[in-house]
């Protein structure tokens, strides 16, 4: 049985009321160097997303030595009395918490956990910064385009092709989205975050957390690596131009630390700029770690959608002069995170996740259309777009949060939905979820079928399922597919969580990631859409954990 957040809610809600207390002068448990070091990589891969390298919090709680280290018993909560401390912390590591952070036990070992506990009571050393110039030293361009394929030198329907990420094997896995077969599998970045597309559809880009960042080539007999550059040290985003006029010139890459964002040349990676987003949040208060979250390219002006994530500042990158770059910062709220266009297109919806936001950034005008309050803890991936039969365009986010799927309006150009304008910019239905922990949802133009899944939910039944609604008759209660059961896999001691449901081109079939751990067998497991039977599964020894699926036409043209 798993274990639900047992100490979830003391540490949700009792750190941050912990007074501060001249107890935490006292000295954090000791490490051998051999010990830091592995404490600093578990910290790397598998806590910094959430808590930030300087460990000031995001869509984590702070974990300052102030917070984690032993307080003097007595200590008075709001809610009663709570010592944090190597025991503590490490039933928060192993069991999880309400508040949403998962439970490690079955992630990293007893020993790992405790070393876990120790070292974040440690002062966080701080990562070297990434200059232009060690971007450039890390630039490797392996073909130049002169001596790359002038046409498409393969018969496979490039549109259809998926690439995705094998997450611990730090690796890519382009499959045939016709044959369903493997067409390749390439060497990335650690854990591959996302995978964009050029305007062209010839060359997919990956980001890897270790912030790797390489351009694959799909005009080869076998797709090849053709450059690779690193952005920084932990990296999460990365997109090319798209607006007429600038297709592919130029890539973006987003990183976590350091916290700014490098441009690019599209086709070779040579580096060109970088830019820092240290600065203020939108409360006024100065942040030394203000990571990009994730970034779009616009396809009515020249820019970039850049997310900064602990500002809460959306900057609008104008990227048709480089070297006298404007942009323009807009106001939302903290903690940017994911999102995507609504269905025209014109308004990129972001999550504020920690507070509770949706933003919506009206790219045609430059300013923020709104902000709109949703249920705990949005988390859309890009979202999902469809018109409902009473409210008409809305752009949908699952929740980490909370058991719903919240539908929001949108605004519209088209005249025919002028009559749902009193409804923009407000959650106008929710979706019921059989519990928390969504990660995605995703549907498609021709599909009648709305999917989400609930990976973090600590559940296995649920995180082992995704749940899929009924567009035409909303009120009807989710079918649930095991996707674990389907795959006909032997039943494994961890959970295989069921990740990100994406369409194929012809938006008829529904490809889902069975994530299991690094020694287990994963799967992905591939539904009609229309009969929701399963019509294949890929269960080949090479798929590692995997997790992320972009299918080259629907990530070309933002089809969710
Ligand atoms: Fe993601 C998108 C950050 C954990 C799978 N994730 C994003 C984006 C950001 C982000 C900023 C938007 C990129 C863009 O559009 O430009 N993700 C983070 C984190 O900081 C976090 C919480 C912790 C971490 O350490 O990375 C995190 N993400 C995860 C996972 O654990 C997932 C489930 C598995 C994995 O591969 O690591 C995961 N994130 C994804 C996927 C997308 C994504 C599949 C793209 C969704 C899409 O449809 O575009």
């Amino acid at each position: 049985m798993q274990k639900k957040g047992l100490i979830g809610s003391a540490f949700a809600m009792g750190v941050l009321s912990l007074a501060m207390s001249s107890a935490w002068a006292q000295e954090a448990p000791k490490l051998t160097a051999e010990e830091m070091e592995k404490g600093k990589q578990i910290y790397f891969e598998r806590c910094a997303g959430c808590h930030g390298v300087l460990r000031k919090g995001a869509t984590g709680k702070n974990l300052e030595p102030h917070w984690t280290k032993t307080a003097p018993d007595g200590t008075k909560l709001e809610g009663g009395t709570l010592k944090l401390g190597t025991e503590r912390l490490e039933k928060i590591i192993s069991y999880g918490t309400e508040g949403g952070m998962v439970n490690y036990d079955d992630i990293l070992t007893k020993e790992e956990i405790n070393l876990m506990a120790r070292y974040i009571q440690n002062t966080p050393p701080i990562p070297p910064e990434f200059s232009l110039k060690d971007m450039k030293d890390s630039w490797k361009l392996l073909v130049p385009v002169k001596d790359r394929p002038t046409k498409q030198m393969n018969k496979v329907n490039l549109k259809n092709v998926f690439a995705i990420t094998l997450r611990d094997a730090g690796k890519l896995a382009l499959v045939d989205g016709d044959t369903h077969k493997i067409w390749k599998i390439l060497d990335t970045g650690y854990a591959v975050h996302i995978s964009r597309l050029s305007a062209s559809g010839r060359y997919v880009y990956t980001v890897g957390r270790d912030g790797l960042t390489t351009i694959i080539d799909m005009f080869y007999e076998e797709p090849t690596t053709v450059a690779t550059v690193r952005l920084g040290s932990d990296a999460r985003s990365v997109d090319t131009s798209k607006f007429k006029g600038y297709e592919d010139k130029y890539l973006i890459g987003g990183t976590y630390w350091p916290p700014q964002y490098s441009i690019m040349d599209g086709e070779t990676l040579e580096p060109m700029k970088i830019v820092s987003t240290r600065g203020n949040t939108v409360d006024g208060d100065y942040h030394p770690e203000p990571r990009v979250a994730s970034i779009v390219a616009s396809m009515t002006k020249p820019e970039w959608v850049v997310n900064v994530k602990e500002t809460g500042q959306i900057l609008l990158v104008d990227y048709s002069d480089i070297k006298n770059l404007k942009s323009i910062a807009i106001e939302s709220a903290k903690f940017l995170h994911d999102g995507g266009w609504d269905m025209s297109k014109r308004y990129f919806m972001v999550a504020a996740n920690a507070s509770n936001k949706v933003a919506a950034v009206d790219t045609k005008e430059g300013k923020l259309a709104a902000l709109v309050d949703t249920a705990k803890i949005p988390h859309p991936g890009r979202g999902a777009n469809f018109v409902h039969p009473k409210f008409g365009p809305v752009w949908s986010t699952g929740h980490l949060g909370d058991a719903v799927v919240s539908l929001i309006s949108t605004a519209s150009d088209d005249p025919k939905f002028a009559k749902y304008k009193e409804h923009n910019w407000k959650v106008v239905e929710q979706l019921k979820m059989p519990g928390a922990g969504n990660l995605f949802v995703k549907t498609h133009p021709k599909s009648k079928h709305f999917w989400a899944d609930a990976p973090m939910n600590p559940e296995r039944e649920v995180a082992e399922s995704v749940y899929v609604f009924d567009m035409n008759d909303l009120s009807k209660a989710p079918v649930a597919l095991n996707v674990a059961k389907d795959s006909g896999l032997p039943e494994s001691k961890a959970i295989r969580r069921a990740v990100q449901p994406e369409y194929n081109e012809a938006g008829d079939e529904v490809w889902i990631s069975l994530w299991g751990g690094k020694t287990d067998q994963s799967a992905i497991v591939i539904y009609d859409d229309k009969t929701l039977k399963v019509k294949k599964v890929i269960t080949d020894p090479a798929i590692v954990t995997p997790t992320g699926k972009f299918n080259v036409y629907n990530t070309m043209h933002d089809v969710y």
